[in-house]
């Protein structure tokens, strides 16, 4: 478990421009005031919350071919990526509480400054990796794995708001999910940053989010992933995108999905579903 920090860094990124619906800036208070906090404390760790970073909305900031908001995106995860660079080099896991999948872009190259091996798993029911020519909405958070790969520079056009990034990975240090498979000696030991898409969950289970897409996880699944990339000790950096407070049909709805997010967090950094880290100090015994 080499890669583990006792102590957890929280960062709240209330952003939206990487997409057209408003209301995922709710989302890192939504998934604090579903018990994050309280939750990462009980399963003891040192938790700092540094609560969230303060995004400029640009006044001129017209779209790049059909792109929204390029300078505005760009500038918020310049921003963050210092933030995230600062809370790794400090010695922290850092939870990156966002906002819409356009952060991971400054999320990823904020740990690369600190870990250039990282590997990158994205969850997701979409793949994020459309080029502003490919992309059917432009909207950038369905573009964010295209700003950070070197095999597809080629294909990318310049896009205001971005000149202070440099692609820096590899197709090879990216999996989306699925490896089944693995020999001890193939197994490389990097630190991990974990992307997670509320959205990769069905529907049923984090309705409030703006693009839901049928047939995603079940519950049994993302936690099973959740819990596996806690086993292997490496876990470095987590994104939790998506969560939009405002898209719940229902209070209930809107509840289910922040305490999902919490879940899924608590999860990655060693929750059992056992419950193993609650000890019960002596079992009573009839009289
Ligand atoms: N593929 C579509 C596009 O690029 C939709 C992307 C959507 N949404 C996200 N990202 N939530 O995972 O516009
Ligand atoms: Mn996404
Ligand atoms: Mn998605
Ligand atoms: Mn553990």
């Amino acid at each position: 478990q080499q890669n583990r920090s006792h102590s957890v860094a929280i960062l709240g990124a209330p952003f939206s421009k990487g997409q057209k619906r408003r209301g995922v800036e709710h989302g890192p208070k939504a998934i604090r005031d579903a018990g994050l906090v309280e939750r990462l404390s009980n399963l003891d760790y040192a938790v700092h919350d540094f609560g969230d970073l303060t995004f400029k909305h640009l006044e001129k900031d017209e779209h790049f071919m059909h792109v929204p908001f390029p300078r505005t995106v760009g500038r918020a995860n310049k921003l963050l990526s210092g933030a995230v660079s600062g809370a790794v080099g400090a010695g922290h896991t850092c939870i990156m509480l966002g906002g819409d999948h356009s952060l991971a872009i400054g999320s990823v190259e904020g740990h690369a400054q600190q870990c250039p091996d990282l590997c990158l798993i994205w969850v997701d029911a979409h793949a994020d990796i459309n080029t502003p020519l490919t992309s059917p909405s432009g909207n950038l958070h369905g573009q964010s794995v295209a700003f950070l790969l070197k095999d597809l520079q080629d294909k990318m056009p310049e896009v205001p708001g971005f000149s202070w990034l440099k692609p820096f990975l590899s197709a090879r240090d990216l999996v989306y999910i699925g490896l089944r498979d693995v020999d001890p000696g193939e197994q490389k030991q990097r630190p991990i940053h974990l992307s997670f898409d509320i959205d990769a969950f069905d529907p049923s289970l984090a309705p409030a989010t703006g693009t839901p897409v049928n047939g995603g996880l079940t519950y049994r699944e993302g936690i099973y992933l959740t819990e596996e990339i806690h086993n292997t000790g490496l876990l470095s950096v987590m994104d939790v995108v998506e969560v939009n407070p405002t898209l719940g049909a229902t209070p209930e709805a809107i509840e289910a999905t922040t305490s999902l997010a919490v879940d899924v967090v608590a999860s990655a950094l060693g929750q059992t579903r056992e419950g193993a880290h609650i000890a019960f100090p002596n079992i009573p015994e009839p009289k």
